[in-house]
C-alpha cells in the first residue's frame, strides 16, 4: 500500500467530536435551623449543639444565645439526608426530655 493510499483511509468519515458535559448536579444543601422558645433550658440547647452538630463549647453557647436573642440560628449545613436526620434526632431528644425545642431544615 502506497503512502497516499494509507492517508486516504477514513476519507469522508471526518466527524466533529463534541465534548458533552455530563448531566450531573451537585446535591442541594440544607440549613439546619434552631428556633427559640420560652421553656427549653439554655443548658439543654448547648448540650444538643455539642452532641449533634460537633460544635465547641464556645460555639455552642454563641449559637444558643443568638437563637435566644434573634429567634432563630444556624446549626450547620448538610445534604438533605443528613439534615433531615439531625432534625429528627434533635426533636426526638427534646421530646424525650419534655422540652418544646424546635428545629427545622431549609434549602440553602
Ligand atoms: N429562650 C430559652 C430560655 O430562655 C433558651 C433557648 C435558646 C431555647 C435557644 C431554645 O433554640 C433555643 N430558656
Amino acid at each position: 500500500m502506497s503512502k497516499d493510499q494509507k492517508d486516504d483511509e477514513g476519507k469522508g468519515k471526518t466527524g466533529v467530536l463534541t465534548k458533552t458535559r455530563p448531566k450531573t448536579k451537585k446535591p442541594s444543601m440544607y440549613k439546619v435551623l434552631m428556633l427559640n422558645d420560652d421553656y427549653t433550658p439554655m443548658d439543654f440547647v448547648v448540650h444538643i449543639l455539642l452532641t449533634y452538630f460537633q460544635k465547641s463549647e464556645e460555639e455552642a453557647v454563641q449559637i444558643m444565645l443568638n437563637v435566644h436573642q434573634t429567634g432563630v440560628g444556624l446549626c450547620g449545613v448538610y445534604s438533605f439526608e443528613v439534615a433531615e436526620t439531625k432534625v429528627m434526632q434533635v426533636i426526638d431528644n427534646a421530646r424525650r426530655n419534655d422540652h418544646p425545642l424546635q428545629c427545622t431544615l431549609e434549602k440553602e
